[in-house]
């Protein structure tokens, strides 16, 4: 699996063949699966569910209608959605129709929603009522399809008129009108995110890509656990967002294959985590290092079970021994494993494999089917063998087909030999297993989340008592990391740090708020005047 004349890793599994019919898209393909299941997705608080066959009918008679609505193929449509067990039949009947899903938090403010919807070109975006004012505010013109909130389903049924639009779309009976060609290579997908360095940008992600993490991670995964696990009897918690690629990967496509259930949380809270766990018999648990660390206080409680829990996975953030090790004291008999992933890898990257007497907890795992990996000395540029930590280079069908409007930061992701630089310092050991060692790149994870520094940069420059500034991540224990920002004031101004944290907190979504303002007199910066941030944080312990 290593060779050392060429540097490459290969993946130690041997290789899945993926579709060759060029004309395939992503749904097709997800529908293709034949099973048994029948709950698809079940809304977490009312028990509200979607049968298999509900699912289906819904998304290609979305699909079929969205022409009506002026949308033909390539189109982008925005999916403004929180996690709901509707998120799934909205994104893929949009790319069933042969338009381009993007995706966003909902809790994005208006001007994030105004640079992605112009950035773009959207036609039009599915919402929940909350955010409608939001897009109306922007008199973009953009045409908005209102959906319903399961928890007030009761007005959707009672044919309210805001819901006409989503009511006729889902109730067409699909077939009536003929599907578009789709290639494998059309563009299905634009999801956000800043690389290894800059702004947050668009990542294009193809069908095929799509199609790729729904085979080598997701269906992978859970066959190769099908004896201990039996995928019919799998009840998965989504938790972590659909619109984010992790939870887009698994509820919103791979599971969907399967026919497993997926009880829909619409947004992380420890109680109702726990409830729900219990209620439905939850037993795999896909999750992010503080959705960890929450399950852990709450096994704690004498009158919670959580012994249905078979699976729980960490990915999107790195996880400290101490979490792993609490973790597995509250909860010995479950199978505990991490998987490594990129926005621009469409999340296939590496995932942990347990055996009874085979286990690397601190490790993120195998490199998927059908991908490759170099870790490359990033001062001589030579490829290292086991052992030896550099920059992560990945490559395979994963790998995104560029970002949108920007094809500098695209070259310098993907070279021309097709190797995406992770900007993840990483090392193999003996056995293949990755482990995610340090970061080069500029990014900010907070709870899993992204934050660019470039975006708050931006933000903060604006305000015209800042001077100069420069952004970076503060360990925090809950969430791994808060954003920080270094702020020269113009003089003689009375600026005060929580007039900063307020300025930004307008500006960007609750999870990007600036948490933490140091002023000072000077930012470091190289000749080529790129912001030193090492040597920023690397002062704070000197102070
Ligand atoms: P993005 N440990 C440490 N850092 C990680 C890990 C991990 N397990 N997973 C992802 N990262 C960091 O685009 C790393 O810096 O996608 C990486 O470059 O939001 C960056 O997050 C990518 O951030 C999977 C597959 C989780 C994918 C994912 C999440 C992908 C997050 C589990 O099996």
């Amino acid at each position: 699996w290593f060779c050392s004349k060429t540097g490459i890793y290969n993946s130690k599994y041997k290789s899945i063949q993926l579709p060759q019919n060029p004309f395939l898209d992503v749904v097709s393909f997800i529908f293709s699966h034949k099973h048994n299941g029948v709950s698809a997705l079940i809304d977490s608080t009312s028990g509200f569910s979607l049968s298999y066959s509900n699912l289906h009918q819904m998304v290609y008679s979305l699909g079929s209608g969205l022409h009506e609505f002026g949308i033909s193929k390539k189109d982008v449509v925005l999916i403004l959605l929180p996690n709901t067990i509707f998120f799934p039949v909205v994104f893929l009947g949009v790319l069933s129709s042969g338009a381009i899903a993007s995706t966003m938090n909902p809790l994005s403010s208006v001007i994030e929603l105004k640079k992605q919807i112009v950035e773009c070109n959207v036609n039009l975006v599915f919402t929940e009522s909350d955010n409608v004012d939001k897009i109306e505010s922007l008199n973009i013109g953009v045409r908005v399809i209102k959906v319903p909130q399961v928890s007030n389903l009761g007005e959707f049924k009672s044919e309210s008129p805001q819901f006409d639009s989503f009511r006729k779309l889902v109730s067409n009976s699909p077939g009536s009108a003929s599907r578009p060609v789709i290639n494998q290579q059309d563009t299905a997908a634009i999801l956000y995110s800043s690389g290894t360095s800059g702004v947050s940008k668009g990542v294009l992600l193809s069908h095929g890509n799509l199609i790729a993490v729904v085979e080598l991670f997701v269906r992978f995964e859970a066959l190769q656990y099908d004896t201990r696990f039996p995928v019919l009897e799998n009840v998965y918690l989504a938790s972590i967002p659909m619109f984010h690629i992790y939870g887009l990967s698994l509820f919103g496509m791979g599971l969907l294959s399967l026919g497993t259930s997926i009880v829909v949380m619409r947004k992380f809270n420890a109680d109702e985590m726990v409830r729900a766990i219990d209620r439905y018999g939850v037993t795999h648990l896909p999750a992010v290092p503080p959705i960890l660390m929450a399950l852990t206080r709450a096994k704690a409680h004498p009158r919670r079970n959580l012994g249905s829990l078979k699976q729980v996975s960490s990915g999107a953030a790195p996880l400290s021994r101490k979490t792993i090790e609490d973790f597995l004291q509250s909860f010995p008999h479950v199978d505990f494993i991490q998987g490594y992933g990129m926005t621009e890898s469409t999340a296939v990257g590496t995932r942990g494999l347990n055996t009874e007497n085979f286990i690397k907890y601190n490790s993120v795992g195998l490199l998927a089917p059908n991908t490759q990996a170099k870790v490359v000395n990033w001062n001589s540029g030579s490829c290292l063998p086991p052992g030896n930590s550099g920059e992560l280079w990945l490559r395979g069908p994963g790998i995104m087909k560029g970002y949108l409007n920007d094809a500098d930061a695209t070259t310098s992701a993907v070279d021309n030999d097709g190797w995406l630089h992770t900007g993840d310092i990483v090392s193999f050991d003996q056995d293949g297993y990755l482990y995610i060692l340090d970061r080069l790149k500029e990014i900010i994870k907070y709870k899993g989340f992204q934050i660019a520094p470039a975006d708050l940069e931006a933000a903060l420059i604006s305000h015209p008592e800042i001077l100069d500034v420069a952004v970076t991540g503060y360990a925090d224990a809950e969430a791994g990391e808060v954003p920080m920002a270094f702020v020269v004031k113009k003089p003689g101004t009375s600026l005060s740090q929580e007039d900063v944290i307020n300025f930004v907190a307008g500006m960007v979504a609750p999870y990007k708020k600036v948490r933490k303002i140091v002023f000072t007199h000077s930012i470091p910066k190289s000749a080529a005047g790129k912001i030193l941030r090492r040597q920023l944080k690397n002062s704070l312990v000197s102070r």
